[in-house]
C-alpha cells in the first residue's frame, strides 16, 4: 500500500511564491508516489474574521491554483476541510488530551495573538485542528514550509499522548520540508517570512501577479550595501533572491556560485524576475482555463470529499471506540 500524504493551505490572502516553493511544488512532485490528499483549510481561515462571500470565492480560487500548479485530481484528492465533519469531531477529542501550555508555546499563536486586541479561542486551538486534519487520515508524510514544523511536532506529541492513554491508534506523521525554498522571506523585509497576510504591495509575489508587477516588486526588493553578489558576506535580502532563483530552477550550489558571484544586484534582480515569470506564466494560463470551465472545480471538490470521507469516518469510529464514546457497532 502506498504511504499517504496530507497537506493544506488556508483560503485567505493571495497565494504567493513562498507557498508555491515551500509547499505546492513539493506536492506536485510527490503525488504520483503517494496517495495524496490536498485540503483547503477553511476552518483554519476563520480563526481570523473572513467576510463570507470573500471566503466562498477564495476557496474556489485556491482549489483552482492547486490544479493550475499541477495537482492532478485523478491521482490526488482535492477537498475542502469543512466538507468532511470528521475534522471538527476529531478536533474536540484531541483537544481533551492537549495541555493548554503546549498551545500557548506555539510561536505562530504568540505572534498572531500579540497582533490582536482580543484573542479568539480558535487561534489557540488552531494547531489541534491541524493535528486532527493530519491524524484523521493517518497521514504518513506532511509536506509543508518551515513555519509549520513546530505545529507538526505538536501533532506528533498529541498523537503520542493519545496513543499512550488509549492504546496505539494514530500513525506518527513525518514532516517533509523542501531542500531549498522552505522559508522564502518577504521582499521588502527579508528578516520576516513571506506571508499572505502581511500588508504592503512590495512584500510578496502573488502567483497571479502579472509579469510587469512581478518585475516591479523584485526590482524594488531590499538588498544590502554591497554592490554585487558575494556568497561569503551577502545579507538576507540577496540570500533570499538567490534562494527564489535556486528553488525555481533547481540549479546545484556550484552552478549558482559560478553564475552569480560578482553579479551586480540590478542584473541579479532581472534574472530572478525572469525565472519567476517563466514559471508562473504557464500556471496563470492553466488557472484561466480551469476557472472558465463551468462546474469543473465544484466537481473536483465534491469527488475529493467523497473519496476521503470513508477514511475520516473510520478514524473517528476507531477514536470513539478507544475513548469509550458511543459508536454505531
Ligand atoms: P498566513 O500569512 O495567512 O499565515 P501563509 O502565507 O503562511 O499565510 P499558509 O496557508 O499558512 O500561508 O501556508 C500554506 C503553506 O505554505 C504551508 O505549508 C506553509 O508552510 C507554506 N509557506 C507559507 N509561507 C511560506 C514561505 N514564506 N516560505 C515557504 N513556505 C511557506
Ligand atoms: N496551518 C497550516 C495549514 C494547515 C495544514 C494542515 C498544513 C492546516 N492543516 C495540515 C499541513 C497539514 C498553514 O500553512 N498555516
Amino acid at each position: 500500500m502506498k504511504a499517504r500524504v496530507f497537506s493544506g493551505v488556508q483560503p485567505s490572502g493571495n497565494l504567493h511564491i513562498g507557498n508555491y516553493l515551500g509547499a505546492l511544488k513539493n506536492w506536485v512532485k510527490m503525488q504520483h508516489n503517494y496517495e495524496s490528499i490536498f485540503c483547503i483549510v477553511d476552518l483554519h481561515a476563520i480563526t481570523v474574521y473572513q467576510p463570507p462571500d470573500e471566503l466562498r470565492s477564495k476557496i474556489k480560487e485556491i482549489a483552482a491554483l492547486f490544479l493550475a500548479a499541477g495537482i492532478d485530481p485523478k491521482h490526488s484528492s482535492v477537498m475542502v476541510q469543512s466538507a468532511v465533519p470528521g475534522h471538527t469531531e476529531l478536533a474536540w477529542m484531541l483537544t481533551c488530551v492537549t495541555p493548554v501550555g503546549w498551545l500557548e508555546r506555539m510561536t505562530q499563536y504568540k505572534a498572531k495573538a500579540a497582533a490582536q486586541e482580543t484573542v479568539g479561542d480558535g487561534l489557540l486551538q488552531y494547531p489541534v485542528l491541524m493535528a486532527s486534519d493530519i491524524l484523521l487520515y493517518q497521514a504518513n508524510i506532511v509536506p509543508v514550509g518551515d513555519d509549520q514544523a513546530q505545529h507538526l511536532e505538536l501533532t506528533r506529541d498529541i498523537a503520542q499522548r493519545f496513543n499512550s492513554l488509549y492504546g496505539e491508534t494514530f500513525v506518527m506523521p513525518e514532516t517533509k520540508l523542501p531542500a531549498v525554498g522552505a522559508r522564502i522571506m518577504g521582499l521588502d523585509e527579508p528578516e520576516k517570512k513571506m506571508s499572505k497576510s502581511a500588508p504592503g504591495s512590495g512584500h510578496a509575489v502573488a502567483l497571479l501577479d502579472p509579469p510587469d508587477v512581478v518585475r516591479k516588486k523584485i526590482m524594488r526588493a531590499t538588498t544590502d550595501s554591497n554592490p554585487a553578489v558575494d556568497f561569503s558576506t551577502m545579507g538576507p535580502g540577496v540570500r533570499n533572491l538567490l534562494a527564489i532563483f535556486q528553488a525555481f530552477t533547481e540549479w546545484p550550489d556550484e552552478k549558482m556560485r559560478a553564475h552569480f558571484t560578482g553579479m551586480r544586484y540590478g542584473d541579479l534582480k532581472k534574472q530572478v524576475a525572469e525565472v519567476v515569470i517563466e514559471h508562473i506564466e504557464p500556471l496563470q494560463k492553466r488557472y484561466q482555463e480551469i476557472t472558465c470551465e463551468p462546474g469543473y472545480l465544484e466537481g473536483v471538490l465534491r469527488e475529493g470529499a467523497e473519496r476521503v470521507r470513508p477514511i475520516a469516518e473510520s478514524t473517528v469510529e476507531l477514536v470513539k471506540q478507544r475513548m469509550g464514546l458511543y459508536t454505531r457497532s
